[in-house]
């Protein structure tokens, strides 16, 4: 297998016994690989990048290892201050000194350490699973804050700029495979109509920094909660892993993500619509956790945003999902057909139940 081959290119000590799939990426090929010495194992991630989503992948990595640097040193400044060991994953370098290896296909690969008694989770498990995601998150944005913009690759570029998913969409569909994907359901005209009903709004959070009412800062991009590692031991966040859209965005991309993910109790794969609602408890205990560090770094103006961006990344990923639907599938990888059509239609349930407690959800804010 191939993946094995690659595995073996890194500096591990001891030799190979497995390197199998494992995690429920939309975007990379991901492997757990196992290393035995005579006398221990080491376990380590492989990753295979996905150079349609992300072109430049050599960005990512000099992105990652800028990242892992700087997080490691703060984290090791600050270690004496904290009640837990926070951890970031580490680059496992290629035995030509490099951070990945390029195969025969031109497919690029890197190794990360494993962070060892952790586990990341594909739904909220309990309420304090959720705290600690909003508190992992706080904590992840106050680390990179100090990192200089400059030092970072776009790895991604529109990435959370809501309109260029419409400009994808409307694209789409002036190919005849698009219209017949469009008219083959019910289900795929009424998201499209939903989408119609909120292009105006979808705007918001771009024309609020064009107006310079939010500024750019180093975000992590993809803080969903299966990214969020969870000691096994005490129950508590250790980091956050997936670090190839750490770049300059807005901090309500991240925090409408973790939102998003977290407070839809039945998850992104959901096949019975009904269940999927936005839980404003759990919304309540991550805002508390995430205000923990968010506290001293949101604006006046940035609270003021924090609706929005709730409701905004909810409705993004529905039409990321659909328009990926109308494109045939080319961005997100699916196991069965129709399953982008149906990620959006969970979304969609997701933005509506944001939208009709919307109420609530701004005296959450408003409290935290
Ligand atoms: C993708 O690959 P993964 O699962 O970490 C996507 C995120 C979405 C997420 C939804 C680079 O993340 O933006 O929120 O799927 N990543 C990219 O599950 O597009
Ligand atoms: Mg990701």
């Amino acid at each position: 297998m191939k993946a094995a081959l690659i595995a073996q290119q890194f500096v591990v000590a001891g030799r190979l016994v497995t390197a199998d799939t494992t995690g429920q990426g939309n975007v990379n090929d991901t492997f757990l690989v196992i290393f035995r010495t005579t006398f221990s194992e080491e376990r380590f991630i492989l990753q295979r990048i996905n150079k349609r989503v992300f072109p430049k992948p050599e960005y990512v990595m000099e992105n990652m290892r800028v990242v892992t640097e700087h997080v490691h040193r703060r984290l090791e400044e600050e270690a004496h201050l904290s009640d837990r060991i926070w951890q970031l994953p580490r680059i496992i370098p290629a035995k030509d000194g490099r951070d990945y290896v390029v195969d025969g296909d031109g497919e690029y690969w890197r190794a990360i350490s494993l962070i060892a008694s952790a586990h990341s989770y594909e739904k909220v498990q309990s309420p304090e699973h959720a705290h600690e995601a909003g508190f992992v998150l706080g904590q992840f944005q106050r680390l990179i804050s100090d990192i200089p913009p400059e030092k970072l690759h776009d790895t991604l570029i529109g990435f959370h700029v809501t309109p260029g998913y419409l400009k994808k969409l409307d694209d789409a569909l002036t190919t005849a495979a698009g219209q017949e994907r469009l008219k083959s359901s019910t289900e795929a005209q009424r998201c499209y109509r939903f989408i119609q009903d909120r292009r105006e709004w979808c705007s918001v959070l771009e024309q609020a920094q064009v107006e310079g009412k939010l500024k750019l800062r180093p975000i992590h991009g993809d803080p969903k909660i299966a990214n969020v590692m969870i000691d096994d031991a005490t129950g508590k966040g250790t980091c956050i892993v997936d670090l190839d859209t750490v770049k300059p965005g807005l901090i309500h991309y991240d925090l409408g993500d973790c939102l998003r993910s977290c407070c839809n109790p039945v998850g992104e794969e959901a096949t019975d619509l009904s269940h999927v609602v936005f839980d404003t408890d759990l919304c309540q205990t991550i805002m508390r956790g995430y205000m923990i560090f968010a506290k001293s770094f949101l604006t006046e103006a940035d609270r003021y945003y924090l609706f929005d961006c709730c409701r905004l990344i909810a409705f993004e990923l529905g039409l990321r999902f659909f328009a990926d639907f109308i494109a045939g599938d080319v961005y997100f990888k699916t196991h069965h057909e129709g399953q982008n059509l149906n990620r959006a239609r969970v979304q969609f349930k997701l933005t509506e139940s944001i939208e009709t407690r919307e109420p609530i959800i701004r005296k959450i804010f408003s409290g935290t």
